[in-house]
């Protein structure tokens, strides 16, 4: 008899008490694209619709630990990171991925809250890039975190596709910049992959004030599309519809006082 299809995916994030984003949305998408999620936290965050009102790092050893807890024991097929609160959390997650090579990583490279709580600066976008984006099957930028980690300016087509390529040369395997901050009537994203390609997706979108978190979700769903043997614009495609489609069921919505959460659950 065959056991049952759940397939076991990593996210390596921070924790957000009020779950808009984070290890709390990230586990809702992998479960909602049937994935059994495993955990990580690597920092506690405690907000709510309208901010990040305090923050702190776990300890790097203790992320270390968790990780190799995990990958050690579970048969983890895709692993994504979130929220990585500095170098020295940097360099545990690389330690501990280390004998796990084989592994996809889907990097969504948070730099700051939805709010504007800074999480990670200079050193640390540094040690990201050589030590982690280097090894990564994706990364996904939002326009502001791809100009943070180009020192490119984003304001056309062009420089979105300038912004990815340049990306592609930390050695990951694609990047998809995510055109969320670009404003206009659509929301469009642009994958590149290692051989130099470009594609976009296109998509209409959504007036909502509910949009935290988007990126937390698409990159979880992403991560357990590829962990269930997808290739990786199927992957995307599937995630981009998913997160539309939760943002329209999520839009009347009137949690908090801010942004609630991209993916509430209704769907
Ligand atoms: O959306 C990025 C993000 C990731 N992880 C945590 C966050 C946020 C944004 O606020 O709080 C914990």
């Amino acid at each position: 008899m065959n056991g049952p299809q759940l397939t076991c995916v990593l996210t390596i994030a921070g924790s957000d008490s009020g779950a808009g984003a984070g290890i709390q949305a990230d586990l809702r998408t992998i479960q909602a694209f049937g994935g059994y999620a495993l955990t990580a936290v690597t920092a506690v965050t405690a907000q709510n619709t309208r901010g990040v009102t305090a923050w702190k790092a776990l300890p790097p050893d203790l992320i270390r630990f968790q990780i190799e807890a995990v990958l050690t024991d579970f048969p983890v097929k895709a692993v994504k990171t979130g929220l990585l609160p500095g170098t020295a959390a940097i360099l545990a997650v690389e330690a501990a991925l280390k004998a796990h090579a084989r592994i996809p990583l889907i990097i969504d490279p948070v730099i700051a809250s939805t709010s504007g709580t800074r999480f990670l600066t200079g050193a640390g976008l540094r040690v990201l890039k050589q030590r982690l984006m280097s090894r990564a099957a994706l990364v996904t930028p939002n326009w502001p975190e791809a100009e943070v980690l180009t020192g490119l300016r984003i304001s056309s087509d062009a420089d979105v596709e300038r912004a990815a390529l340049r990306l592609l040369e930390t050695g990951c395997g694609a990047v998809l910049v995510k055109g969320g901050h670009s404003g206009g009537q659509t929301c469009s994203d642009c994958l590149a992959t290692a051989d130099g390609a470009l594609s976009w997706f296109m998509g209409p979108r959504i007036k909502t004030r509910n949009t935290h978190g988007t990126g937390c979700v698409l990159s979880s769903a992403i991560a357990t599309s590829l962990a269930a043997g997808r290739p990786l614009r199927q992957a995307v495609e599937d995630a981009r519809c998913f997160l539309l489609q939760s943002l329209e069921e999520g839009r009347g919505l009137r949690w908090g006082k801010g942004k609630g959460p991209a993916f509430p659950g209704l769907i």
